[in-house]
């Protein structure tokens, strides 16, 4: 690891390389150093299949924020946005000799990040965060960025996987997960309606994160809301995406994969905390429908994740790292949970969006 680091242009010395993070996706690594310290990435190239465009849009998103954050006279700018470092040649990635892709970031000091949501305060203050970040990205042309995992939030194409895996996978899991499977199948209609409206053009294409999990955004020291993280899927798709996404892991009573599906529910008063200060940021450049479908993105994104580890489980567990034999399905039962109390307070979350809108 201190040969994979010491490929990257950084200062000081490397004392200590250890695993960081709760992602599912790469392997994480803190590099810690005697001037400056660092977040060592194995990129997984079998879910991003092209790391060079990955970086690439990185580099242009990062770029963008940067200048936008010095324009303004922002204050603590390095611990606002993601510093990639490159290696010697230049190329932001390295590949080691096991054919291994490595990049490396700056290590953002005095950061905290959650989990879980702990007030209503800093749930708030996610919202703003996230709601910034599409505000300060509005002005950079879509097409500049290239797509990193093909129709990575196309709700029909996860649908199509899902039954595809209902019918070729493990056979013992199908028949285990009739339940699942079942109420899963009952609510397409509902779930795909956010992509219809993208194709009629009544919701603008944007460039928007993918990926706004309680645990992608940095808080500082005073609960404020720093940086947004983990911009590997940044690429156009809809407002839909990012506000859906937030609300599943700001809102939850219960984790993620919680293993006692009754600590599992929507914390209204959160939800009405993110909403606050995602539309505080976003309210002036979005549309109507946007608008009026921003509830029912909370409910897709809950199930697209149900969908998607549900498809995993049934397939044998190729996509997402577990901890456990049966992680997928007890993820899969966790979100299934959150969605079915969506389900019950959803004309609260439309009277709230109102509201707030
Ligand atoms: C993955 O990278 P990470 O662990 O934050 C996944 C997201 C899922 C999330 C579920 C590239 O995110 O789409 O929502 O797990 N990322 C990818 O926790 O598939
Ligand atoms: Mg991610």
């Amino acid at each position: 690891m201190k040969h994979i680091i010491s490929q990257f242009i950084i200062s000081g010395t490397i004392t200590d390389i250890i695993p960081f993070g709760s992602g599912h996706i790469h392997g994480t690594f803190l590099a810690k150093g005697s001037t400056e310290s660092y977040i060592l990435q194995q990129i997984n190239t079998r879910v991003f299949r092209d790391p060079v465009t990955v970086m690439k849009n990185i580099s242009l998103v990062t770029d963008h924020i940067r200048k936008k954050l010095e324009e303004s006279g922002a204050p603590d700018i390095t611990r606002s946005v993601l510093t990639v470092i490159p290696i010697k040649t230049g190329d932001l990635i390295y590949t080691d000799e096991n054919k291994k892709v490595w990049r490396c970031f700056v290590y953002i000091p005095r950061h905290k990040t959650y989990d879980k949501a702990v007030s209503e305060d800093q749930v708030y203050e996610g919202g703003k965060a996230y709601g910034k970040f599409l505000n300060q990205l509005s002005d950079l042309p879509a097409a500049n960025l290239g797509e990193t995992i093909r129709g990575f939030h196309d709700m029909e194409m996860r649908i199509r996987q899902f039954e595809d895996a209902c019918k070729n996978g493990v056979p013992e899991r199908i028949k285990e997960t009739s339940h699942e499977i079942n109420l899963l199948r009952e609510r397409k209609d509902e779930m795909i309606i956010i992509r219809k409206l993208g194709r009629e053009d009544k919701i603008n294409t944007r460039i928007v994160h993918h990926d706004t999990k309680i645990n992608n955004v940095l808080f500082d020291e005073d609960g404020k809301g720093l940086c947004v993280i983990d911009l590997d899927t940044v690429m156009p798709g809809f407002i839909h995406d990012d506000f859906g996404d937030s609300i599943r892991t700001f809102t939850n009573t219960g984790d993620e994969d919680d293993s006692n599906v009754n600590q599992v529910s929507i914390n209204m008063k959160f939800y009405e905390a993110y909403a606050a200060g995602f539309l505080e940021q976003t309210r002036n450049v979005m549309n109507d429908v946007e608008k009026d479908h921003l509830a029912l993105s909370a409910k897709a994104l809950t199930y697209m994740q149900s969908l998607r580890f549900l498809t995993d489980h049934l397939n044998g567990d190729i996509y997402y790292h577990i901890n456990h034999e049966g992680h997928n399905l007890q993820r899969t039962r966790a979100q299934v949970r959150l969605l079915l109390s969506m389900e019950e307070h959803y004309d609260q979350m439309k009277e709230i969006i109102h509201k707030l809108s």
